[in-house]
């Protein structure tokens, strides 16, 4: 009997939504930072086997938004929640109580009365015994709500650990169903997206949290030629965006030396993920205030939540 559909991945920023789903998929789909609010958009990431297809989809973590990209992206958490049967609810086990963002989050998922799996990640940074009473803490608090998980299972993403439990889980709570999408495909993301998200990971990687968070990146052209040696390279010709003129110069660097840094890894990057050599160019400009432009987040950025 072979089973497939829709997983939603939530929880708070940073607890390794990300992390997780690349590992389970076997390639990069999402990129992931130590920085929370890392993934904006949903992205899908499927893994098919011999017995399941599982379609996994990456959310932005749960947070107060501050501006409209923010709101933007917590409607992407909220049309996972709402289109998914089975929820994998992932939480960071060294955060050791339930604070009032994660209250949200079970609050918000609870009253959707739909299967859910509590996943507790990181466990390689606690002892055996420790996991023991963020179960019971989970536990107690979702009883209060009259709820239950339908499993429990901690995780470690870095160690591989518990993984595998964790997909036989998900398998047992899907129905029986053909495969949703063909089994060479392991994300909707075009190659555009691959390469503005590699950029912005490296931008998150490498400059102050406030910049990131005003940042955007545009693939501007994105062209397949042969070289003489008849390889195929990748030509493409990115813009960051930012939303203040005062990050312009802490994104291009002393005599442009974060620019070029933030180009050399991206390349390098990319090169991997795509499997292609390339050739890559950014430019640096400024857009005022992007992250609160309605027209731009809504046709642009998130044109796949209109679909
Ligand atoms: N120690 C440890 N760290 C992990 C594990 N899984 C993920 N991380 C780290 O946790 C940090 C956050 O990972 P992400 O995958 O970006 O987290 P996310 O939940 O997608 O975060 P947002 O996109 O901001 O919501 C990264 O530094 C990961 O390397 C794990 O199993 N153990
Ligand atoms: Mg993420």
């Amino acid at each position: 009997m072979f089973k497939s559909g829709y997983v939603g991945v939530v929880g708070k920023p940073n607890a390794g939504k990300s992390t997780l789903i690349n590992k389970l998929v076997g390639y990069k789909v999402a990129i992931t930072t130590p920085k929370p609010q890392t993934t904006r958009y949903n992205i899908k990431g499927i893994v098919t086997s011999e017995t399941s297809q599982i379609v996994f989809i990456d959310t932005p973590g749960v947070h107060t938004p501050k501006h409209k990209l923010g709101e933007y992206m917590m409607k992407g958490v909220s049309n996972a929640v709402n289109e998914t049967n089975l929820i994998v609810y992932l939480v960071d086990c060294t955060h050791t109580r339930i604070d009032e963002a994660a209250e949200r989050v079970i609050k918000d998922i609870v009253k959707l009365n739909k299967k859910v799996i509590l996943c507790i990640n990181k466990i390689d940074k606690i002892k055996k015994e420790e996991i023991l009473r963020i179960i019971e803490m989970y536990n107690n608090y979702v009883q209060k709500l009259n709820f239950e998980f339908v499993a429990i299972v901690p995780i470690s993403v870095y160690k591989e650990d518990g993984l595998d439990i964790l997909i036989k889980v998900i398998e047992d709570n899907l129905d029986e169903s053909e495969a949703l999408f063909a089994s060479d495909e392991f994300t909707d993301m075009t190659e555009r997206e691959i390469a503005e998200e590699c950029i912005r990971e490296k931008i998150l990687n490498n400059l102050n949290e406030e910049v990131p968070h005003g940042i955007t990146v545009e693939v501007d052209t994105f062209k397949e030629i042969t070289n003489i040696n008849g390889n195929l390279v990748y030509c493409i010709v990115a813009n960051i965006i930012c939303n203040k003129d005062t990050y312009k110069p802490m994104v291009i660097g002393k005599d442009g030396s974060m620019l070029r840094h933030i180009t050399n890894s991206s390349k390098i990057d990319l090169e991997k993920i795509l499997d292609t050599k390339i050739n890559l160019k950014i430019w640096v400009k400024v857009r005022e205030n992007w992250a609160q432009n309605e027209n731009y987040l809504k046709n642009v950025k998130f044109r796949n939540l209109n679909k």
